[in-house]
């Protein structure tokens, strides 16, 4: 039977076969000599048992792979941004970004809490939700206040496993239950009342929802970049680049010294937004600098 696994809990993976059907699996024992550790998102080969459990036989290839947290096999990510508290912040959505197209998953743009917004602060949102369009990013404008957005979201989750990141406080707890008011999920007062620790889920679970599956991890623990992102990959994590690489002069352009770089020039012409580039720069000093200190 395959399956894919939906819970980590005590030595046991909780596999949900293609026919919808939950089932609590032990691991073969020879994983570990074979160094595979199965995580949360992984599709699995299993045989069931008399007794209603059942065996991983196999793991399938992954797709992708986050580490923290643990998931496999993400087919897109939302990446939500509250338009206030807390503020949003453009570099902030590049690094996100770039983790994700990194990983090769399909971002989603959510901004959240948009009814806190006067009207004077509309404005610079607006322009921001245009400048990311522009690239053809997908950018969702979400209230759970005011229910705008929801049936938006509710309806990119069909067939697809889905990870909502996002920083703590803006909103992602209060969009999954407006989403699907089951779910329950404790949001910003409540879980703060009872504190961290004991009560803050540290598996990820995946949970079925409108015909998808959605992690609900409390969202990205790490911003740091993935080990494996190289500084000279970093260019392919910016679709408006990537669309002009061919017409830089040296194939290898990085974009930063080179002369005849089309990315500068579309800079300096107004056609690619200056934070961009200015966020580009500083995650690739930031790379080299880590690649200094190994
Ligand atoms: N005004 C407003 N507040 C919101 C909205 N969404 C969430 N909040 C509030 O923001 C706080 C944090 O929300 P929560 O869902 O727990 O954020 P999480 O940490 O990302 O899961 C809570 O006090 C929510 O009531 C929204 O659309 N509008
Ligand atoms: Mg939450
Ligand atoms: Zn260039």
């Amino acid at each position: 039977m395959k399956g894919t696994i939906i819970r980590l809990q005590g030595g046991f993976y909780d596999v949900m076969t293609e026919s919808n059907q939950e089932i609590r699996c032990r691991a073969r024992g020879n994983f570990r000599k074979r160094n595979i550790s199965p995580v949360v998102g992984d599709d699995v080969v299993i045989q069931d048992q008399e007794d209603g459990t059942g065996y991983i036989l196999e793991v399938e290839e992954r797709q992708n792979h986050l580490v923290r947290p643990p998931i496999a096999n993400i087919d897109q990510a939302f990446l939500l941004f509250s338009v206030k508290e807390p503020a949003f912040s453009y570099h902030l959505l590049d690094r996100f970004l770039v983790l994700i197209e990194s990983k090769q998953i399909h971002p989603i743009i959510v901004l959240t809490k948009m009814d806190l917004l006067s009207e004077e602060e509309t404005g610079p949102i607006q322009e921001a939700v245009a400048r990311y369009r522009d690239i053809g990013y997908d950018v969702i404008e979400t209230s759970t206040e005011l229910s705008d957005g929801v049936d938006q979201v509710r309806g990119l989750f069909k067939e697809k496993t889905s990870v909502f990141a996002g920083q703590t406080g803006v909103g992602k707890s209060s969009l999954l239950n407006a989403v699907a008011p089951e779910l329950e999920l404790a949001t910003g007062k409540i879980s703060k009342s009872l504190g961290r620790g004991k009560h803050t889920t540290r598996h990820v679970t995946l949970i079925k929802l409108a015909d998808g599956l959605v992690a609900d991890t409390p969202g990205f623990s790490s911003l740091e970049f993935p080990q494996e992102l190289e500084a000279d990959e970093l260019r392919w994590c910016f679709p408006e680049f990537v669309e002009r690489h061919d017409d830089c002069k040296f194939r290898g352009c990085v974009h930063i010294n080179e002369p005849g770089c089309a990315i500068k020039q579309a800079v300096e012409d107004g056609k690619i937004a200056s934070t961009r580039y200015e966020n580009y720069v500083t995650f690739m000093e930031e790379l080299n600098d880590r690649k200094r200190r190994y």
